[in-house]
């Protein structure tokens, strides 16, 4: 009976599925021909974003050739920090002299309008999904801004005077923050948007702060007293003594795979090596460009990207042979925080480092209208919320030759 009332019903579109399958086999063969005759452009190279802090901008550079896209990125007054979605398309640069984040579109290196609005002297952020965490140095709280709608979620988090420095574990569950005022680092869950626990005692005017991706470490620059110290983040409790590096450290990065720290001697000119090991420093000190002061590195750990806050430039490093490659770059004036986006590769719904046929038949399926283009992000290149025939066969050339980049 339910049958026969099922073929006795119109059918709102009786032909379409047939012929949708038709069109789309077709377009799918059109495409992998086109696709093997015509060749491709290889997958577009990842960005440096380099905040200038007297100059209001972000120098882009084309990691590919080191070279610096112009004209640089208009931001807000001071910025300071620079984070990126984890799916590679937007980056986030705290602004801390007008109390907001700029929003950078990284697939077209345009400024998005308007800012978010934070707390006052935002000054370091990190990014879990689709949260940031900004900390607010001149009125001691942390931002949450929920990066699905571009909105700080109120009330900010009270913490101790000046928070600076912030890190994210790899899981993303707590915050590290450091309390530059106070001598402090305190733990911050990002579940419940609390401080959690005391306030964990560091050294002088901690300034910022690196979590191991490879074990329970965190790492803080003691700017006054010249050392790092480590913080064990299963108990939350600073770990052996203090290790000392150079005059006034700042930055400091960890390596993907953990086995290395690097920190950036502002006052010396230099950046230490340290082994996580043993928590001792490894080599002599590299030498950098004039005042060191963040650092970065690229996300296969090859090499650092060292902003030099004193003479406008950006030091590259290789994390094999622990010395500077090429000349440095130039950037705006007082370069601070450097961070790198990569763009999804094109087509790659799952987001797993490879384009599959029925990646390619959602593209095509998003193409012809039969479905939504939410349903394959990484597939819409340049972010008009429209597939192309030209990103469906750059998505073909990824299936075919690996996502590279
Ligand atoms: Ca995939
Ligand atoms: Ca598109």
């Amino acid at each position: 009976m339910f049958a026969a009332g099922m073929m006795a019903s119109p059918q709102p579109y009786p032909q379409w599925p047939f012929a949708a399958h038709r069109r789309l086999v077709l377009c799918c063969l059109v495409i992998v021909l086109w696709a093997v005759c015509v060749p491709q452009s290889t997958v577009a190279q990842p960005f440096a974003y380099v905040a200038n802090n007297n100059t209001n901008t972000v120098t882009v550079i084309d990691l590919a050739a080191n070279r610096v896209i112009d004209p640089p990125l208009v931001v807000g007054r001071s910025p300071s920090s620079i984070a990126v979605s984890p799916d590679g398309t937007r980056a986030y640069v705290t602004n801390a002299d007008d109390g907001t984040v700029s929003v950078v579109n990284t697939r077209t290196n345009t400024v998005l309008t308007p800012a978010i609005s934070v707390g006052a002297g935002p000054a370091g952020i990190a990014i879990a999904t689709t949260r940031a965490y900004v900390t607010n140095a001149q009125d001691n709280t942390i931002s949450v801004i929920d990066l699905t709608t571009s909105t700080a979620i109120e009330p900010a988090i009270a913490t101790g005077h000046t928070p600076l420095g912030i890190a994210l574990t790899v899981d993303g569950s707590h915050a590290y923050v450091t309390i530059f005022g106070d001598n402090a680092v305190v733990a911050f869950s990002t579940a419940t948007n609390t401080i959690i626990g005391s306030p964990i005692g560091v050294g002088s005017e901690p300034e910022q702060i690196a979590v191991n991706p490879a074990s329970a470490r965190a790492y803080v620059t003691n700017a006054d007293d010249d050392t790092v110290s480590v913080i064990d983040t299963d108990k939350n409790s600073v770990l052996g003594a203090p290790i000392a590096v150079g005059t006034s450290p700042r930055g400091i990065v960890v390596t993907p795979r953990g086995d290395r720290i690097y920190v950036t001697n502002a006052e010396d000119n230099t950046v230490t090596v340290i082994d996580t090991a043993t928590n001792g420093v490894t080599g002599v000190p590299i030498g950098v460009g004039n005042g060191p002061s963040r650092l970065a590195i690229t996300p296969d750990g090859a090499r650092i990207y060292v902003s030099n806050f004193n003479d406008n430039t950006v030091s590259v490093i290789s994390t094999e042979t622990n010395a500077v490659i090429g000349a440095p770059i130039p950037t705006g004036n007082g370069p601070l925080a450097i961070a790198f986006a990569r763009l999804p590769c094109v087509g790659d719904c799952g987001n797993d480092g490879a384009v599959t046929v029925d990646e390619l038949l959602t593209l095509v399926n998003i193409a012809l209208g039969n479905a939504v283009v939410s349903g394959c992000g990484a597939g819409d290149a340049n972010g008009d919320h429209q597939i192309t025939i030209d990103e469906i066969l750059t998505a073909v050339n990824n299936a075919l030759n690996g996502c590279g980049g």
